[in-house]
């Protein structure tokens, strides 16, 4: 039984492009030159095509260039090669099918369909932490969900029990199941299509999900609501969710981030893109963003963004995404694949190449070019909290933020949520990138019957009152559920949280982010403190010698908002033992950030 077929693939060729910005052709030149009509034409936008299930005769890999394929291709470039990932989209639903009915066997899968294929459907097999079972990761833009669709997440995970069936709010303010086997594979990717939500396109050499303000409307200092343009982005990128094979064969990852408002919730210099909110002087009334490029994170580099000295209105900024990506993937190195992000081609090519290419896009689209950036406002801004009850620019409305520990959620507390959200506010719940849940337009007359909810009382969903490390805790999965995790982290941080919070008062609000590895998923170099997992060692008290144990990197001085920072190493190989670690911390946070023993 081969995993996923390679049939009716035409042969690689050289760039085709969509016809139009907002709908996407898919057809081959096989069918064309032999005159078969195109075989589907797709409307992101068009709501009645949500029902189809496409038949894909493209692959991604017929949008990109030859050269770019052949030319000394990294390993993930010839897998793609062999056999294209986005071929997942269709062929899950028959591996899924064929394993139901006894027709192969797991052993008889094929292990780049099965380990890195199927993460093009957003299937990420675990295969050390949890044989046989996946983490599907979702695209939720802007990080907007409803109690129905949340229902639909426990329902969907509460077959593989406690432990494994567990709902994660990512740092990417987005959502991953876990447990999933291959054998319920296909009904998990129609319930989420169903439930208007999907995976496809969330892993591997895909744009990741748009993260937005998650106070998008409801916000009094909200310069650009950022809900229509991520939806927008998504949609043309993702084909409504369906998969789009035109921009599913990047040369790497790609992360776009659009900021409503001046406190950067969406933390956008951390981003390939990141459109950051601004007011232009020649067009004060269109709303619209100043441009940075080229952020990212990785195990050998780290790199804040750069200006790309552009505004682009919020009306083009789709188009603009669309543009860079389409540079992105036709002049991205393919080789080493450290030096395969956005960051790379910029300093290859130079911006101004790159503003070039972008505006020769947008012209061929017919888009206005991009203007010169907005000045920077000269006013001071602090960031705010979005946790606890804030006061919206609605009249009488509230939005409520929840604290959810490191983003983790077991199956009844994504039930809870979603009762509180149909109960105080019309079933609707957004998410944050620090892994937390606000709850908007909540009735300021109701706040305090919502505040005395006993599922609020007793439990790990909290509306904080006081200043807790627990309230600015952000983790990684780390190693109990991801292969490269050096250490385990969401169960650390929250144990060392906890008695860090009974031994000590702060003055402000610590943000700790735990991070299990260099790939810095938890955004350890954004948080005041972050800790990256690391090898370290110990003495031995039994034999006297010292010994490899769990560590972290201590990282210091993380700033985020409209002046961000990116924290430097402060110590390396800490053990991470909670005896070890707790007062290594607590002396940090009384000697750096003015924390005071209880009394
Ligand atoms: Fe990540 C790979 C989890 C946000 C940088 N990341 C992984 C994998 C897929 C590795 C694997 O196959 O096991 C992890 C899956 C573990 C699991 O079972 O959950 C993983 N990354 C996560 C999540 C779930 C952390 C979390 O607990 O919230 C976040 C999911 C976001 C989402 O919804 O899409 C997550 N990852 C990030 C971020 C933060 C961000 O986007 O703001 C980064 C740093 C920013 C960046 O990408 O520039 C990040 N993840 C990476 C990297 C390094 C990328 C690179 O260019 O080298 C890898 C490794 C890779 O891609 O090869 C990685
Ligand atoms: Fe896994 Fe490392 Fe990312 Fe944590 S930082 S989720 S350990 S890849």
């Amino acid at each position: 039984c081969s995993a996923i077929s390679t049939a009716g693939r035409p042969a690689r060729s050289a760039l085709r492009r969509s016809p139009s910005r907002s709908s996407v052709a898919l057809c081959d030149a096989a069918s064309a030159s032999s005159g078969v009509s195109p075989a589907w034409e797709f409307d992101p936008l068009e709501a009645k095509s949500r029902g189809r299930r496409p038949k894909l005769l493209k692959t991604g890999s017929d949008y990109v260039r030859a050269e770019a394929l052949e030319s000394g291709a990294n390993k993930f470039e010839k897998m793609k090669n062999e056999k294209d990932g986005t071929a997942a989209w269709t062929e899950i639903h028959e591996l899924s099918a064929k394993l139901r009915a006894g027709e192969c066997t797991w052993e008889e899968l094929n292990l780049d369909d099965i380990n890195l294929r199927l993460k093009w459907a957003g299937f990420f097999h675990r295969p050390k932490e949890a044989p046989r079972t996946f983490m599907v990761r979702l695209k939720v833009p802007n990080g907007v969900i409803t109690a129905a669709q949340a229902r639909v997440f426990a329902d969907l995970v509460e077959p593989y029990g406690p432990k494994l069936g567990v709902v994660d709010i990512t740092t990417r303010q987005n959502i991953q199941l876990r447990g999933i086997t291959l054998e319920d594979a296909s009904h998990v990717a129609d319930a989420l299509l169903e439930c208007g939500l999907g995976s496809f396109m969330s892993g591997l050499d895909n744009v990741r999900n748009l993260v937005g303000s998650p106070i998008a409307g409801l916000d009094p200092h909200e310069l650009v609501d950022t809900r229509p343009v991520c939806a927008q982005i998504n949609s043309d990128i993702t084909g409504a969710f369906r998969g789009n094979p035109e921009w599913a064969n990047l040369p790497r990852k790609f992360n776009i981030a659009v900021s409503g408002s001046r406190d950067d919730f969406s933390h956008t210099t951390i981003n390939d893109i990141g459109l950051q909110a601004a007011v232009h002087p020649d067009c004060p009334s269109e709303p619209g963003f100043n441009i940075v490029l080229g952020g990212y994170f990785s195990i050998k580099r780290v790199a804040e963004s750069i200006p790309m000295g552009a505004w682009v209105s919020a009306r083009d900024a789709p188009a603009f995404s669309l543009a860079v990506l389409e540079v992105f993937r036709d002049y991205g190195r393919r080789e080493d694949r450290q030096k395969t992000r956005l960051m790379w081609l910029l300093e290859e090519r130079g911006l101004d190449w790159f503003r070039a290419m972008v505006n020769e896009i947008l012209a061929r689209r017919g888009v206005d070019a991009l203007r010169a950036a907005a000045p920077p406002p000269a006013d001071a801004f602090s960031r705010r909290d979005l946790l606890g009850v804030h006061t919206q620019r609605q009249e009488g409305k509230s939005w409520v933020g929840v604290t959810v520990p490191v983003g983790r959620l077991s199956v009844g507390e994504v039930r809870v949520l979603a009762d509180l959200a149909d109960k105080y506010s019309a079933g609707e719940i957004r998410l944050t990138v620090e892994q937390n849940a606000l709850l908007p337009n909540v009735d300021t007359a109701r706040v305090p019957e919502l505040l005395a909810e006993p599922a609020l009382h007793g439990g790990r969903l909290r509306v904080e009152h006081e200043l807790s490390l627990m309230r600015g805790l952000v983790s990684c999965t780390g190693s109990e559920f991801c292969g490269q995790g050096l250490v385990e982290t969401k169960h650390r941080a929250v144990r060392v949280a906890e008695r860090l919070d009974a031994e000590l008062e702060l003055p402000r609000l610590v943000r700790l982010h735990w991070t299990g590895c260099p790939n810095s998923c938890g955004q350890a170099q954004v948080g005041d403190i972050g800790l990256m997992g690391a090898p370290a060692k110990k003495l031995n008290p039994e034999t006297g010698k010292m010994m490899g144990v769990e560590g972290v990197q201590v990282f210091l001085g993380g700033e985020v908002g409209e002046h961000p920072e990116l924290g430097s190493k402060f110590e390396t190989a800490v053990p991470a033992d909670d005896d070890e670690l707790v007062p290594h911390l607590r002396e940090l946070l009384i000697s750096k950030f003015g924390a005071t023993p209880r009394k």
